[in-house]
């Protein structure tokens, strides 16, 4: 190329491409937007796979350094004996998946493994229990871990199921930072995975956090047989809540023996990556994270994931109940990427 020439922009290159039913042009545009439509959200899924990452990309860089990826740690504080029926978790008293019921974890083993994953490099923790939702006693031990966390200066998160107003606001005078919780798929597919709460009873949790002034963290899973609709269906339904989700969660579905989707087949690596540029250029200020399901995936999906925009992980070798990479792995991985840890976000940085 001659030196003196401008870069080609991602404008240039996708009028030069053939993309039936998308104008990238016009929808790729990285202006944080909630006003999309299901025919936009399907036309970006039809888009050519190159234009497509080409795009998110440069969407991607608009809003974050291509180089960063934030660092979450997941533990399970509550595991196991669920009343719901959530047809891909293990933790649901209904399968039998060889997990536990556990009592809640006591304070101390909290503090233990938050400060290791501290240690580690992680900035955000993120505190899940397998309920329905909490009661108050249950809540009362959720906002002394939760200080405690915030105390050591990292960024806190929760899912702890279904919450009223109330509760939320608990957790946010306790100084959470985001509270996790998934509309997981299409509002259509939702029903065949699960009936003990309906996708408005999650939407209605998500609208108490929102009003609590909690970050939302909300997103889904990917392969439990929905199809191409049900994906752009889910995205655009978190894409066009009154705000975006701070945090979006792709996760890939962990097929775990005893579930009913333990049978579900490998997903295609193409449609993972896919689903996270699109969400990339629907919410083009949001952290995208590449949550459950990197155990099963290559370097390279996980490369190109972080091309199509992915910036955040699930790091350590324990999602809630199953595996996750190794974290010398993935050293060793970010390593070759370039990759660095975001800076931690936390207002209250006072490590003790
Ligand atoms: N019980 C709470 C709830 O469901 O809201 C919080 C914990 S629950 C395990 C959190 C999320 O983990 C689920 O909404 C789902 O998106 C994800 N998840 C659970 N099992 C999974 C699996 N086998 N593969 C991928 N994601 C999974
Ligand atoms: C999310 O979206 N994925 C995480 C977190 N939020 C709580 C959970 C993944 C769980 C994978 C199955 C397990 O380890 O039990
Ligand atoms: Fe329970 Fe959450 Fe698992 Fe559903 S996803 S069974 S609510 S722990």
């Amino acid at each position: 190329m001659d030196g003196n020439q401008p870069a080609a922009t991602a404008t240039d290159t996708m009028d030069a491409a053939s993309t039936p039913g998308a104008n990238l042009t016009d929808l790729a545009t990285g202006k944080p937007r909630t006003d999309w439509t299901l025919e936009e959200v399907r036309a970006l899924y039809a888009a050519p796979f190159m234009d497509l990452l080409y795009a998110a990309q440069t969407i991607h860089r608009q809003h974050f350094n291509p180089n960063q990826v934030q660092i979450s740690t997941l533990l399970s504080v509550k595991t196991g004996g669920c009343p719901e029926d959530c047809g891909y978790c293990p933790q649901s008293i209904r399968y039998e998946a060889g997990v536990d019921n556990e009592p809640l974890m006591e304070l101390d083993e909290v503090l233990e493994n938050a400060r290791a994953a501290r240690e580690k490099g992680a900035t955000r923790f993120c505190m899940g229990a397998a309920w329905r939702s909490p009661k108050p006693k249950q809540m009362t031990k959720i906002v002394e871990m939760v200080k405690a966390v915030s105390d050591l200066g990292m960024e806190t998160c929760a899912t702890l199921g279904m919450l009223g107003p109330g509760q939320a606001e608990e957790l946010k005078d306790a100084g959470l930072d985001y509270y996790n919780h998934n509309l997981d798929t299409s509002e259509n597919y939702y029903k065949q995975i699960i009936t003990t709460r309906t996708y408005k009873n999650r939407l209605d949790t998500l609208e108490s956090v929102r009003e609590a002034g909690l970050k939302v963290c909300c997103g889904g899973i990917v392969g439990m047989g929905e199809n191409e609709i049900d994906r752009a269906e889910l995205l655009h339904t978190l894409a066009t809540l009154p705000a975006h989700p701070g945090s979006v969660p792709i996760n890939q579905l962990v097929q775990v023996e005893g579930t009913p989707l333990a049978e579900n087949g490998p997903f295609d690596p193409l449609e993972f990556v896919r689903t996270v540029a699109v969400a990339r250029i629907l919410m083009p200020a949001s952290h995208v994270r590449l949550s459950a399901g990197r155990e099963e995936m290559s370097d390279e999906t996980q490369a190109l994931s972080f091309l199509a925009g992915a910036n955040s992980i699930f790091y350590g070798e324990k999602l809630l109940t199953t595996d996750n990479p190794d974290t010398e792995e993935d050293r060793h991985l970010m390593a070759r990427l370039g990759i660095e840890p975001e800076p931690c976000q936390a207002s209250t940085a006072k490590p003790n």
